[in-house]
């Protein structure tokens, strides 16, 4: 007899078998068992299966008597930012970083399939954000370098399921487990934790009954977040959300300059935080301008065509600077 083993069974087996630590393989072996098709000719595998998750689940329970195993992960930042994905299993993260970016994380329909950070660069227009796709954060799974990787990150992407009539619920976990860990988002600051700047993502907006929940999760987190309403499935959504990552999350704007008298190259802009004063942005391009500089001319959003403004003088996206010394 055929044992017919699904490509989710091996996809979970070959896990398994790349996995390093015992909580790794003891999730992989989870997942084996999970997705074994139940008859006959896979009896002895799936108590094959049972004797070592008894195994891995003792070993765990005496290791933790023990020091701590530390694990770390640091990924460069590129881009105008660094955004983690978070929220709680199945939620589409992984499906949400394939629709933005060229990274091709597993997604799968049951949970705990991203094991580790993967990062993807999302485009839009003229920008890049780095978003990386992250484990599900779980009261049992989340674990200490994940948080330490949201402590580091420019901001978080949360990602919720629409489609998931627990999702107000999984809100609440989520917000408190970071809390838990000094990752408070920026709203709800207090000094001695973390302010962390955040942004939901409410995914699956193709489900069924899934605008309903989108109003009332829009209800229940009005002043605290900014909620983008997407479908990693359709597409619908994403690239507002990759616009508003890069706006509203990071707070980033775009300034073009030229030499006086030379062309604007409007691919490349120089992205500086939202405030950013005539000045502040010359030292970010040249040091040396900064400090000879006496004045700019602007072209852009709330000046006429070429408006010499001061060193004070706050730009917006879209301006196009030319600096004088
Ligand atoms: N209908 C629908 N399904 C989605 C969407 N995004 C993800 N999924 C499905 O949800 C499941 C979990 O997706 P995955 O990206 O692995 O979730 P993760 O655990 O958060 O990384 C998979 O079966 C996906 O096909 C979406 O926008 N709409
Ligand atoms: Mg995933």
């Amino acid at each position: 007899m055929s044992a017919n083993l699904g490509p989710e069974f091996l996809a979970a087996k070959k896990r398994h078998e790349q996995a390093i630590t015992s909580e790794e393989k003891l999730a992989a072996l989870e997942e084996m068992l999970a997705t074994i098709p139940k008859h006959k000719a896979t009896e002895k595998m799936q108590a094959q299966i049972k004797r070592q998750m008894s195994k891995l689940r003792k070993e765990l329970k005496s290791a933790k008597k023990g020091p701590a195993r530390k694990e770390f992960y640091r990924i460069d930042k590129e881009g105008a930012g660094q955004v983690l994905l978070a929220g709680p299993p199945n939620s589409g993260k992984s499906m949400l970083l394939r629709g933005v970016s060229k990274a091709e994380p597993e997604v799968a329909e049951y949970p705990f399939t991203t094991r580790l950070p993967l990062p993807g660069m999302a485009r839009w227009e003229n920008i890049q954000v780095q978003l990386i796709d992250m484990p599900p954060i779980a009261v049992e799974s989340a674990q200490p370098w994940m948080w330490a990787m949201m402590r580091m990150a420019d901001g978080l992407l949360l990602v919720f399921d629409m489609g998931d009539d627990d999702v107000l619920e999984h809100y609440e976990t989520i917000i408190n487990l970071m809390e838990e860990n000094n990752v408070r988002i920026k709203n709800e600051g207090e000094r001695n934790f973390t302010e962390k700047r955040a942004m939901c993502a409410a995914n699956k907006i193709d489900a069924p009954g899934a605008l309903t929940r989108l109003e009332l999760f829009r209800e229940i987190t009005r002043d605290d977040i900014e909620v983008v309403a997407c479908s990693a499935l359709t597409g619908d959504g994403l690239s507002t959300l990759v616009c508003r990552m890069f706006f509203g999350l990071l707070g980033k704007i775009r300034v073009f300059t030229r030499p006086p008298g030379g062309k604007v190259d409007y691919s490349q802009p120089f992205v500086l935080d939202k405030g950013t004063t005539v000045v502040e942005a010359a030292a970010e391009i040249h040091k040396e301008i900064a400090a000879n500089l006496k004045y700019a001319r602007v072209w852009g959003t709330g000046v006429f065509e070429g408006q010499m403004v001061p060193r004070d003088h706050v730009l917006h996206d879209g301006d196009v600077v030319v600096f004088y010394t």
